[in-house]
């Protein structure tokens, strides 16, 4: 099909609509709600176009073409319209710019105002007199429906992507708005914290719930002794902030960022990651050869735990009973390191960067703290580290590469694929392999689990046992596999689950925007590290021998079962 925009000529090869049309050719139409992947459009009114022989110019992303169209995509009358729209838009949206973590980048509505050159003193905002309070009911997403655009996005992702269903067109009195289905606070609904909503938000009107304040207040403590540990799929995302390819390992310049930022020590989550393989693994050959509760299910992802209590109360033994690699990380610096280092539990500060805004919620959790110590004082997500890095004026790029602190930064390959979909699951099978067949694995890599798929299968067979593996990203996934096990046709043995789909490289707290090709470069990125480290094996890495040996004994031990297992809420 031919068409003609802006006078130049386009063939296409499918039916298509004007936006993508365009789009083939870079030719830019602005617009606030149109996403791809979720089928939203036709909501915010912004990418309104002529076509001629039409008297009314219609919106680009829900109008097909036809042969022979042509269509003018900046005409005088296109920009009034469009800056028509805006200004009703941003008479509902308060002016307050200054304070909102999406400003300076992340905002699609503010990027909008500047391309179209909108005088902002002849701009209308919300008023206080409209203003409706924030949502601050959860430890992890901040709801300001002040500044929703009723894009819908939020709306699809969480039913169509999820299949959770917490955010919904709801009627106000004669405004229609977005809200919770329910009305009630997010943290009285189904909401599993995936922040799947966060990433797909054009504007500010739900982000994480922010730690940079405590974060600055703990640095500058001089009682405070700050260790971070670092998630592994921030190292391949944070670099986007700085204008790095997705996939890049800044692993190095964030270590070294995260000093000038004044923290004591520079750890790892893929140690507690190798720590977690230990204890889950061990785990799992007890429930094999002890006919124990199979399937096992990971646990390590806080929007999946969220969500099976909440849905599948009655399947929750499933559950490993392994804490997450970043709650293992706390109760190991808070008791081993603590004592080595001759530290008072009380005054160690644990700050995690993660790539994930449900982190927040789950280092909040009552059973994550011990003798009323938290494990985890602090989670910024990988965005609210970049924030950190931009207001300190540490030039990212530039820096030079540092190396993390041995004793809880020591990590393998193994640990560092947790961060995609499928790693956690080749991770285990590297080690679980091993110790069934007592021999070492031909392959270190286990190709089944690889891939984004939203549900992988897989099968491997060690000493004549056949053991099936499934491992499976995204909610509206996961709930199918429990499913299965309810009706008792599941035919697995261990399954890995991710909340969010893709896994942690695509989590709720990770660089903008999350879309195909990020995501499949940050994938990428893991797997080169893994490839370019001398121990790929959890089991192998000698400071997790050294913290069995010198403090827990064994895995799944007394002291590992005190410290590193929990129990869930149904
Ligand atoms: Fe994840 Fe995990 S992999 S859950 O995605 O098990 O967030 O990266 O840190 O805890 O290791 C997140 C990532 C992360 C934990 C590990
Ligand atoms: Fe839905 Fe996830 Fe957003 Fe909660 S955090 S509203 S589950 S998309």
């Amino acid at each position: 099909m031919k068409v003609i925009i802006n006078g130049q000529p386009i063939t296409t090869d499918r039916p298509m609509t004007i936006l993508e049309a365009a789009r083939i050719c870079d030719i830019h139409i602005p617009t606030l709600c149109y996403h791809a992947k979720l089928g939203v459009a036709g909501n915010c009114g912004i990418c309104v176009v002529e076509v001629a022989g039409s008297a009314n110019p219609v919106l680009a992303c829900e109008t097909e073409i036809t042969e022979g169209m042509e269509i003018v995509t900046d005409s005088a009358r296109v920009k009034a319209l469009r800056e028509r729209r805006l200004r009703e838009i941003l008479s509902s949206h308060p002016n307050d710019c200054l304070t909102c973590f999406r400003s300076q980048g992340d905002c699609q509505l503010q990027d909008l105002v500047y391309q179209l050159g909108i005088d902002m003193d002849t701009v209308t905002f919300r008023s206080q007199a409209q203003m409706v309070d924030k949502d601050l009911s959860s430890p992890s997403l901040l709801r300001d429906m002040n500044k929703c655009i009723k894009c819908g996005r939020c709306v699809a992702v969480c039913d169509q992507v999820q299949g959770i269903g917490a955010l919904g067109y709801v009627r106000h009195g004669a405004e229609e708005i977005i809200d919770t289905v329910s009305g009630l606070p997010i943290a009285e609904t189904s909401c599993i914290y995936c922040g799947q909503c966060i990433n797909v938000c054009p504007v500010g009107a739900i982000t994480e719930n922010l730690s940079i304040y405590q974060f600055t207040k703990a640095v500058a403590d001089p009682d405070m002794t700050v260790l971070v540990q670092i998630a592994p799929a921030v190292k391949v995302a944070l670099g986007e902030e700085f204008k790095l390819p997705a996939g890049t390992d800044v692993s190095g310049k964030l270590v070294t960022a995260l000093r000038l930022l004044g923290v004591d020590k520079v750890f790892n989550t893929d140690f507690s990651a190798d720590l977690t393989i230990m204890e889950e693994g061990t785990e799992f050959l007890g429930r094999l050869n002890n006919s124990g509760q199979l399937p096992m299910i990971t646990s390590c992802c806080p929007s999946w735990v969220k969500f099976a209590e909440q849905n599948y109360p009655q399947l929750l033994p499933h559950l490993s009973s392994c804490k997450s690699p970043q709650q293992m990380f706390g109760a190991i610096a808070k008791t081993f390191y603590a004592q080595k280092e001759n530290l008072n539990p009380g005054k160690i500060c644990v700050v995690s960067v993660m790539p994930c805004v449900t982190k927040k919620f789950e280092a909040s959790r009552p059973e994550m703290a011990r003798d009323g110590i938290r494990e985890v004082d602090i989670v910024l997500t990988t965005r609210e580290l970049a924030k950190l890095i931009r207001l300190n004026k540490i030039n990212f790029n530039q820096l030079a590469d540092g190396d993390f602190d041995y004793d809880l930064g020591f990590a393998t390959g193994a640990g560092t694929i947790f961060g995609v979909t499928g790693g956690v699951m080749e991770a285990a099978v590297r080690t679980i392999s091993e110790v069934i067949t007592g021999t070492q694995r031909e392959k270190i890599e286990f190709m089944p689990v690889r891939g984004l798929a939203g549900v992988k299968e897989a099968e491997i067979t060690l000493n004549g046992q056949t053991l099936r593996l499934a491992v499976v990203s995204g909610a509206r996934n996961a709930a199918r596999i429990m499913e299965q096990i309810k009706d008792g046709s599941s035919p697995y043995h261990f399954i890995e689950v991710m909340g969010c789909p893709g896994g942690c490289i695509a989590g709720g707290g990770q660089p903008l925007p999350v879309m195909s090709t990020e995501i499949q470069n940050r994938a990428r990125g893991l797997y080169a590290i893994d490839e370019g480290k001398a121990v790929r094996k959890s089991h192998e890495n000698p400071a997790i021998k050294a913290v069995y040996e010198q403090f827990l004994t064994e895995p799944n031990g007394h002291l590992a079962h005190e410290l590193l297992h929990t129990h869930y809420t149904d």
